[in-house]
């Protein structure tokens, strides 16, 4: 089995786990155990349950393995390769009982920032939805054993449109006026599904036509940008405008990709 293969192999394995764990901790019942950037951004005493898990058992498939979490932050590794993980992508979803959370977990190569990194292997599990994408680089994406492949065209009616808000109340007036900007003339609607991993999953999935955010971690959209690539779509992610506001992604099919990340200001 090639190394890619092996990571995918682990990569399942454990977000199975830990997506059941994470299910069974939440029809107990949440405990938010403290909030960090701002007062909406909650950490959930499973998410942290959870990455413990996804830690313990990365140690011992890929003892030498790097790791970068949400909930740990970063641990150097030996072998070149790097797990980086959210151990509940969709926290808000996930503490008020809403189904749509994932656990995120991709094997990268290089430096363990998106712009730096060479993704490997991803899986991106939906516990409660009971689905599993995963994708190895140059192999394809998979919702468990179909293919996916990305919308080929968009209709006359526009195209259906993922994005999410960030936590600190300050971005919102700017969020707002980026979906000012890419509504008008391309969307015939949107939808905040609150989990990035499952809307880029998504968009690999044909069920969006592309997705745009800004202040995304490097966690929140690892596994998902390459089971966007390899499902055919085009993945982006840049300052806007140059600025120091927090980096914008675009994840679309090729039908719109340009105009999506024209208007969302991408380039
Ligand atoms: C979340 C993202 C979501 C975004 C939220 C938050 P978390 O990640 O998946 O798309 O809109 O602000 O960043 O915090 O649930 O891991």
């Amino acid at each position: 089995m090639s190394l890619e293969h092996d990571l995918e192999s682990v990569a399942i394995d454990i977000a199975r786990e830990a997506g059941e764990l994470a299910r069974k901790r939440r029809d107990a019942g949440v405990a938010i155990a403290a909030t960090k950037s701002a007062l909406a951004d909650i950490v959930t005493e499973a998410d942290r349950e959870v990455e413990a898990l996804i830690r313990t058992r990365l140690n011992e498939a890929r003892t030498d393995d790097g790791f970068l979490g949400e909930e740990t932050g970063a641990e150097p590794g030996s072998t070149g390769v790097t797990w980086v993980v959210d151990p509940i992508d969709g926290t808000v979803n996930y503490a008020y009982g809403i189904p749509f959370y994932s656990v995120s977990i991709v094997a990268v190569r290089g430096e363990p920032t998106p712009d730096a990194w060479e993704a490997l292997a991803g899986v991106v599990y939906a516990p409660v939805l009971g689905e599993l994408f995963h994708a190895v680089r140059g192999e394809g994406a998979w919702l468990g054993a179909d293919r996916l492949a990305v919308n080929p065209e968009v209709g006359p009616a526009g195209a259906l449109l993922g994005t999410g808000f960030g936590y600190d109340p300050a971005t919102r007036p700017g969020d707002l006026e980026l979906i000012g900007r890419v509504m008008p003339g391309l969307a015939r609607d949107l939808r905040r599904g609150g989990s990035a991993a499952l809307d880029l999953s998504y968009v690999a999935a044909g069920r969006l036509d592309g997705y745009f955010e800004r202040g995304l971690a490097p966690w929140d959209l690892g596994a998902g940008s390459l089971i966007v690539a390899e499902a055919g779509g085009r993945f982006g992610r840049a300052e806007p405008d140059g600025g120091p506001r927090a980096p914008l992604v675009v994840a679309a099919t090729p039908a719109i990709f340009d105009r999506l990340a024209d208007a969302a200001g991408l380039r």
